[in-house]
């Protein structure tokens, strides 16, 4: 068959949290097959829950020869979706972010000499002196007061690495592990995050870490994209620079698919490894965000992301470098109080019924006649309050209780309030090209969304194809990469947005107001610290 006429697919995988997922799209970007596998469920022997181990003081990580053995179940499974491995032109992968992957010495020349024979669990089982401490690990507070103390404070290391340090930022778990185990730190070769992790298995050797994904460290310079010395004298020895290795764009081809996966899986042996990338940022790339787009994520948690021209010192949230030429630089914000608060609040005010909250909001006006109101049943991390509730009328006084319709919005439009002004905060400005792309459970929600349309006064989109845009993303940027070193086109380049939600003419007036209120009100809330 003639190069131009064979088949071309590309393979994307989401190393997340609870599960290894893998999906397969054409040259028009459509989804042909996708495989998965869980964690706790298929890997019971590793003794997870939810895809991670708990300490008894916050640690939590996860052993990291459970993702290789899922890499080995998820590509049998491909199998017998009825991939065909040899139309694959490019693979790469999104990972959760932060965590730490620490390869011992002899794993590279292991991976270097895989069997086509063995599964990979088999001849890796020695190759990792420790299990990965995972982002949901909150065990480092004295190491973050230490590493910003480094660098001349908290402003001081955002202004640098783009957050302030972070309990499950890199830096402060690699401080820990040389603080508290040096002996692990010694015996280890390299360090990994789990995303570069994962595109070592495919590429034979370890795989440089990407900028994007590097920038949840709190030790990369996000304006030379180099290391911070400073920061990497606080979290280690002089020996941590050649362990992390030195990073490369995200958009960067590392190279051919190792002869393991040729020899066993049938993949050509000129399929291009593309940099695998962290989970939000691969999300961007899936999403398509342009600089003055929100990417909204509606889940337990609330996470939006922003397209940036450059790069500020943000007061809360994060500022990485960006995964693709549309974006240079991103903004990650999490809000923790998200859809478990939103369904809470749905349960006391509207008996467990979305229908019945909707209701509740359709008896009331945009603005909420002055009424607004700030939701935390957990403490909020963007920005770092005390759990509560505070409700305010139009003067400004607060109020104790209001009635439950009035509560619904304020609930909705307080949050809506809150992505806004922190994303303005991050440097980011809406105009008339801007858009808003919701994904996530809460994004079938056509109330809430029109609470973001109007609050934003911007229009709200869903994105077609795909719920899951990490997994699209990795695949999408791996046929991204492939066409601009080929210089072939690829007919799918735009995935499809469908419209959700369109602001109502006034938003302005109602909403740039209420923003204001919105900023003196979260002031006089007690903060965490
Ligand atoms: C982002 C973060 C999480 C993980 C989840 O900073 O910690 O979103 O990436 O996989």
């Amino acid at each position: 068959m003639s190069e131009e006429s064979r088949n071309k697919t590309f393979l994307g995988f989401d190393f997340s949290t609870q599960r290894l997922k893998a999906l397969v799209i054409g040259e028009d970007y459509g989804v042909l097959q996708e495989a998965d596998v869980e964690f706790d469920v298929d890997l019971p022997e590793f003794r997870t829950s939810g895809g991670v181990l708990r300490g008894e003081r916050g640690e939590v990580t996860a052993p990291p020869l459970l993702w290789v053995k899922a890499l080995d179940m998820v590509m049998d499974r491909l199998v017998v979706a009825g991939v065909d491995f040899s139309t694959i032109e490019a693979l790469s992968g999104a990972a959760q972010q932060h965590g730490s992957v620490w390869w011992a010495k002899g794993a590279e020349a292991k991976l270097g000499s895989l069997s086509p024979d063995e599964f990979l669990h088999t001849q890796l089982a020695s190759a990792f002196v420790a299990h990965a401490p995972v982002w949901m690990d909150s065990s480092t507070s004295a190491d973050c007061r230490v590493l910003e103390d480094a660098v001349g404070g908290p402003e001081e290391l955002a202004k640098i690495t783009g957050s302030r340090a972070y309990e499950r930022f890199t830096g402060p778990q690699i401080r820990k592990m040389y603080r508290t185990k040096p002996r692990v730190y010694q015996a280890t070769a390299r360090v990994s995050l789990v995303s570069s992790f994962a595109a070592s298995l495919f590429l034979g050797r370890i795989a440089p870490l990407d900028l994007a994904d590097g920038s949840g460290m709190n030790l990369l310079d996000i304006h030379t994209k180099t290391w911070c010395q400073q920061a990497l004298k606080a979290c280690g020895d002089e020996t941590l620079e050649d362990k992390l290795g030195s990073p490369v764009p995200t958009a960067t081809d590392l190279g051919p698919v190792c002869k393991y996966f040729v020899d066993r899986y049938g993949f050509r042996p000129e399929c291009r490894v593309v940099a695998f990338t962290g989970d939000n940022c691969s999300a961007l790339a899936g999403l398509r965000l342009r600089s003055g787009w929100v990417g909204l994520s509606l889940g337990t948690s609330d996470t939006l992301l922003l397209g940036l021209q450059t790069a500020g010192a943000p007061p809360a949230g994060h500022v990485l470098v960006g995964p693709t030429s549309e974006a240079p630089y991103m903004a990650l914000l999490c809000f923790a109080n998200g859809s478990l608060t939103r369904q809470n609040h749905r349960d006391r005010l509207a008996e467990k019924s979305w229908d019945a909250f909707n209701d509740l909001l359709r008896a009331t006006v945009r603005g909420n006649m002055g009424y607004m109101g700030i939701y935390y049943d957990t403490a909020e991390i963007v920005p770092r309050r005390r759990p509560g509730r505070w409700l305010v009328e139009a003067g400004g006084r607060s109020v104790e209780r209001l009635a439950p319709q009035f509560e619904a919005r304020a609930l909705l439009e307080g949050q809506a309030l809150a992505r806004r002004a922190h994303a303005e905060d991050m440097g980011f400005t809406l105009d008339k090209s801007s858009r808003v792309i919701a994904t996530g459970g809460a994004s079938v929600n056509k109330e809430l969304l029109q609470i973001f349309a109007d609050v934003f006064n911007t229009p709200v989109y869903v994105q077609e194809q795909h719920a899951n845009a990490a997994l699209l993303g990795a695949a999408m940027r791996a046929a991204d990469v492939w066409s601009a070193s080929t210089g072939a086109r690829l007919p799918g380049a735009e995935p499809g947005l469908a419209p959700a939600a369109a602001p109502y003419p006034g938003d302005d007036e109602i909403y740039t107001p209420m923003l204001a209120r919105y900023r003196e009100l979260v002031k006089t809330i007690p903060t965490l610290d």
